[in-house]
């Protein structure tokens, strides 16, 4: 079958902070999978992470090493279009349009814009409001069909749609109704230091992230670390046992043990036992991701090529909705010039 003729897939990750088990559990691990059966755009949503201050010269390594982390995970630039946000200007113009048909009230509603409003109290911007306004543009712009994220996502997706059925309903049907796609084990791994967060890249405490790049020893002492419980079993409960329920969630998604099988695996041992073995099933996984990323990272003309290409498809294809839509809602095409 061709490309063009294969449902759409699309995500992104925001160049912020060190990618980690949580993005390639949640989101990462099933974007490889899907290149398989889908036309696949994978961004770097550098827009997106301006909304929290960034470093100029850190944010501009980070994206280049995000793209290689994507490679090495096992995206594959020939196969799928590895995109920069910023190099297809579409994505700031959609949003733009769409940002008039979004109502205040709905940005009020979104749980990432109250939690994020909290751990940057001094810099709470107009873009970390309005930000889920520029994540449907990034969806509807390659008139996607499904959006492979992690579950804390699952509500900006909600309003993807809603902004969609309410744009094909009042200038008649323009963009694909995008449908969530998040995976059964690893939607949600939590904080290593505080079980009942979830894990996120940009946390200050290093100690609370397995990052992809993380060494084998820096594995092994952050489980060591890792906040569990004063009780001895280890039992699947992630109400009562948060922290031992996400070690036994990391295992298997990585190990492909089920979690009945781990739990009788482990009956009767010590925390210690579980935090070894997780450890080393992590640096098993990580192994292959980092020796690979070395060799991409080792020759910088290759990683930029893979952008060019990217931003290359995908402006072309970000250029034909973006005419459809300026077209519907009644602005003058400009003229030949
Ligand atoms: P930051 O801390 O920098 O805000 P983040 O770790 O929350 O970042 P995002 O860039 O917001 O990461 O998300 C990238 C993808 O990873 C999304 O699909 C998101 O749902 C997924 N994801 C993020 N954290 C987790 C997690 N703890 N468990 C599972 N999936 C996750
Ligand atoms: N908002 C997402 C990142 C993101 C995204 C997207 C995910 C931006 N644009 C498009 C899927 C599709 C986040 O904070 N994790």
């Amino acid at each position: 079958m061709s490309k063009s003729s294969l449902p759409v897939v699309l995500s992104g990750i925001q160049p912020s902070g060190h990618l980690c088990i949580g993005n390639y559990l949640g989101a990462i691990k099933n974007w490889v999978a899907m290149q398989e059966t889908h036309d696949c755009i994978f961004l770097v949503v550098d827009l997106h992470a301006l909304t929290v201050q960034q470093v100029p010269a850190e944010l501009r390594r980070r994206c280049l090493s995000f793209v290689a982390q994507y490679v090495a995970c096992g995206i594959d630039p020939e196969r799928s279009t590895i995109v920069m946000q910023s190099h297809v200007p579409q994505h700031a113009e959609l949003a733009w349009v769409l940002s008039t048909l979004t109502y205040m009230g709905e940005l009020n509603r979104m749980t990432q814009f109250k939690d994020k409003s909290q751990r940057h109290a001094s810099n709470i911007n107009a873009g970390l409001f309005t930000y889920p306004i520029l994540m449907a543009a990034d969806i509807l712009l390659y008139q996607a069909n499904a959006v492979p994220v992690g579950a804390d996502q699952k509500q900006h997706l909600e309003l993807a749609r809603d902004i969609a059925g309410r744009f094909n309903q009042r200038y008649s049907e323009t963009f694909t109704m995008p449908e969530p796609f998040i995976p059964g084990t690893g939607a949600r791994i939590m904080s290593l230091q505080d079980p009942s967060s979830k894990m996120s890249k940009s946390d200050e405490n290093l100690n609370s992230l397995i990052a992809l790049l993380d060494k084998p020893d820096v594995v092994r002492a952050k489980l060591r670390r890792a906040v569990t419980d004063s009780e001895k079993e280890i039992r699947f409960d992630p109400e009562k046992k948060p922290g031992v329920a996400n070690l036994l969630t990391i295992h298997s998604a990585l190990s492909g043990e089920s979690i009945p099988a781990l739990e009788a695996h482990f009956a009767g041992r010590l925390y210690s036992a579980l935090k070894e073995e997780t450890a080393e099933v992590i640096i098993e996984a990580l192994r292959p991701i980092q020796t690979r990323y070395d060799a991409v990272m080792a020759d910088k003309k290759v990683l930029e090529g893979i952008l060019a290409q990217g931003a290359e498809s995908a402006y072309r294809r970000a250029r034909r909705t973006l005419s459809k839509v300026y077209r519907k809602i009644g602005l003058v095409p400009p003229a030949a010039r």
